[in-house]
């Protein structure tokens, strides 16, 4: 137990030490305790629709190819060559039946196997055993509507049962609207904070927009504008905030599914959920039709935000302690006009691409949060998640732990109590008892 870091996350008093934003030993133990045992996000079933079609992306700091088989299933696997190590595929994306290895020239099928190797029989005299020298493949891949996730730990429990109490909220939007796309390629970028810095903000941090986004707002005239410069408090009944048992957590913000994108873009985005909800509303109830038509920030757990209605869809990929590549793609619903997906995706370019009116907002905070905690005095000292503490009910009006306020640290401190079962678990079966009460902790936490 002796690497490992019970101190880093105070979960019954809601704060965490500065050093989880950026050390050298808690990131090595992320790769493995968090990145080596939950779910990641890969791609999504409309970007690789064909046999052969496939993606290179990222699992933590290791590179795979997410490969469409024959049958229709999905695979992933590292992209490393099992002679000598070299980078397989070089391409970002594309449609083959198998990859060829550009230092020797071994050849795997897009099902990993091993099937030829130049001069096998002069070389090796027939003692090369290709079965044994398949691609390392991802233990476990599944999709959730279509969206598809991989996790290196053969013993996680299902996808559906890692979403937990959120399944309820993201069902509305991801499965009853008739399903989503995903319009890529992704814009890829580099910023200097740590991956965990955006992955919180989007897990719950309503509490910045009105202030870190005030220009933003005032420029963009979206649903959100009234809270430009925090002149508009937060009233009752403006949303909720859920966290669940294995981290993933997420923000409402009702009636506002047309987010962040301007005013060029709200009339038909809103028309176009208004017509729906009343469609849904038959089949799964009124409240949670209300849920499709409202605005969600969510973070799957460890590393997958979006931002449901906005369309913005992120992974945060740690390259190192201080470094984090973000992928941007955009989700639309399936059935909306063609035009209408191109002029939302243009918009997410706009607002959260790598240069967008938003996203620049954004990362001037997460890279100051990642490096001012490095000072030699500051180091060792906490950060404070203790927003709406003591105002978390379980299994209430709603499914998870939940606070009927829009803006609060719930999400937060459940992300973070996941995140210190994960750092302080050697196997699934231990993320589970460290997380057998996790509801309790989380009602039952106190300031002081
Ligand atoms: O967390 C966010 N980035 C966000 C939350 C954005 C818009 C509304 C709420
Ligand atoms: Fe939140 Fe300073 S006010 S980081
Ligand atoms: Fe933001």
């Amino acid at each position: 137990m002796s690497n490992q870091e019970e101190n880093l996350i105070d979960v019954n008093h809601g704060t965490q030490l500065h050093k989880v934003h950026g050390d050298q030993k808690v990131f090595e133990q992320e790769l493995e305790n968090v990145f080596g045992r939950s779910w990641l996000f890969l791609t999504h079933e409309s970007i690789i629709p064909n046999h052969g079609d496939y993606v290179v992306t990222k699992m933590g700091t290791d590179e795979v190819i997410v490969s469409r088989q024959e049958n229709g299933d999905v695979k992933a696997f590292l992209n490393v060559c099992r002679h000598r190590g070299a980078q397989l595929c070089p391409h970002e994306a594309g449609n083959a039946k198998g990859f060829v290895c550009s230092y020797h020239g071994w050849g795997y099928g897009n099902t990993g196997e091993l099937q030829s190797v130049p001069f096998d029989k002069e070389v090796y005299g027939g003692l090369l055993d290709k079965c044994k020298n398949s691609l390392h493949e991802v233990a476990k891949v599944e999709s959730y509507n279509g969206f598809i996730y991989g996790c290196f730990d053969e013993n996680s429990p299902s996808f559906s049962d890692y979403l937990g109490d959120l399944k309820w909220f993201l069902d509305p939007y991801f499965e009853h609207s008739g399903g989503l796309e995903l319009i890529g390629p992704p814009a890829r970028c580099l910023i200097r904070a740590n991956w965990k810095c955006p992955a919180e903000n989007f897990v719950g941090d309503a509490y910045h927009v009105g202030w870190t986004h005030a220009s933003a707002l005032r420029t963009g005239e979206s649903v959100f504008t009234p809270l430009a410069g925090n002149s508009t408090p937060p009233t009752e009944g403006l949303g909720l905030q859920i966290t669940s048992k294995f981290g993933s957590g997420l923000g409402v913000l009702w009636d506002a599914y047309a987010g962040i994108h301007d005013s060029s873009l709200i009339n038909d985005m809103m028309q176009w959920a208004t017509i729906k909800e009343q469609q849904l509303a038959e089949k799964i109830g009124a409240d949670r039709a209300r849920i499709y038509r409202s605005h969600l920030n969510t973070t799957i757990f460890p590393n997958n935000s979006f931002l449901t209605g906005s369309g913005v869809f992120k992974t945060w990929q740690p390259i190192d302690k201080d470094t984090t590549e973000v992928f941007t793609w955009t989700m639309v619903e399936k059935d909306m006009p063609e035009e209408l997906k191109q002029r939302i995706a243009m918009s997410v370019q706009r607002t959260f691409g790598v240069a967008g009116y938003w996203e620049s907002d954004d990362n001037d905070n997460m890279e100051s949060e990642t490096y001012m905690t490095k000072g030699f005095q500051a180091i060792n000292k906490n950060l404070n998640a203790q927003m709406g503490i003591g105002n978390d009910v379980y299994n209430g009006k709603y499914p998870g732990v939940v606070c009927e306020s829009a803006i609060g640290e719930t999400s937060y401190r459940g992300y973070y109590r996941a995140y210190s079962a994960f750092i302080n678990a050697n196997s699934w079966h231990e993320i589970e008892d460290k997380s057998s009460n996790w509801a309790d902790i989380l009602t039952n936490a106190k300031t002081k």
